[in-house]
């Protein structure tokens, strides 16, 4: 663990950070329950089970005061007409916020709370969003030829907390349509989540 302050590249001709600490890759299997297509899903999951994002981590202590940072790349790809995307979360410590930084790529970071609020804003290169605490956030790659490729940084007490979101998905789900894209409900969320919307 480095004790002095330091500095990182991070390498966009591969999409890579070569001094990570961690890397997380997450194949469509992660992703089971969240697609609306249900076959699309399991026939994919078949046919090789693709690789839907990667994580690039630089270590640090998970103690509050700390900052957690490093590169997402969601590849492009459709299960249906649904976007890749990642699993998404909540944090554990909720009142703890996140910044992405997105440096390629065309998406979104689909955003909603406990009370029922949902949000999405679009990730294009230079664009920072800010995800205020209490907030699960989900990045989905808009693309169907490009990797979104985005920098965050968040506190290191903050962990993770996915079974919400893998008992109930999101809100919205993000759709192809006409050439570019679309939220609509998701209707199982819903039925899932009775006490709120
Ligand atoms: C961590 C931050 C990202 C995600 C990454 C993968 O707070 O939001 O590092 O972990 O984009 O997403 P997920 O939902 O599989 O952790
Ligand atoms: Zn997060």
């Amino acid at each position: 663990m480095k004790k002095r302050p330091f500095g990182y590249e991070i390498r966009l001709r591969d999409n890579t950070i070569p001094e990570f600490d961690r890397r997380i890759e997450r194949r469509l299997s992660a992703l089971r329950g969240q697609y609306l297509d249900e076959a699309a899903f399991a026939q994919a999951v078949l046919n090789g089970d693709p690789l839907v994002y990667e994580v690039y981590e630089i270590h640090r202590p998970q103690k509050e005061g700390e900052l957690l940072s490093g590169l997402s790349v969601v590849h492009p790809g459709l299960v249906g007409e649904e976007f890749y995307m990642t699993k998404g979360h909540y944090h554990e410590i909720s009142d703890t916020a996140e910044v992405y930084y997105c440096l390629k790529g065309h998406g979104l970071l689909l955003m909603e709370n406990e009370q029922g609020d949902t949000t999405a804003e679009e990730f294009r290169p230079g664009r920072v969003v800010y995800v205020v605490p209490g907030y699960a956030h989900r990045s989905v790659n808009l693309s169907l030829e490009e990797d979104l490729v985005t920098f965050f940084v968040y506190p290191g007490n903050a962990g993770h907390a996915y079974g919400a979101i893998e008992a109930a998905g999101f809100q919205k789900l993000v759709v192809r349509r006409n050439g570019t894209y679309e939220l609509i409900q998701n209707r199982a969320w819903a039925r899932k989540a009775p006490g709120i919307g």
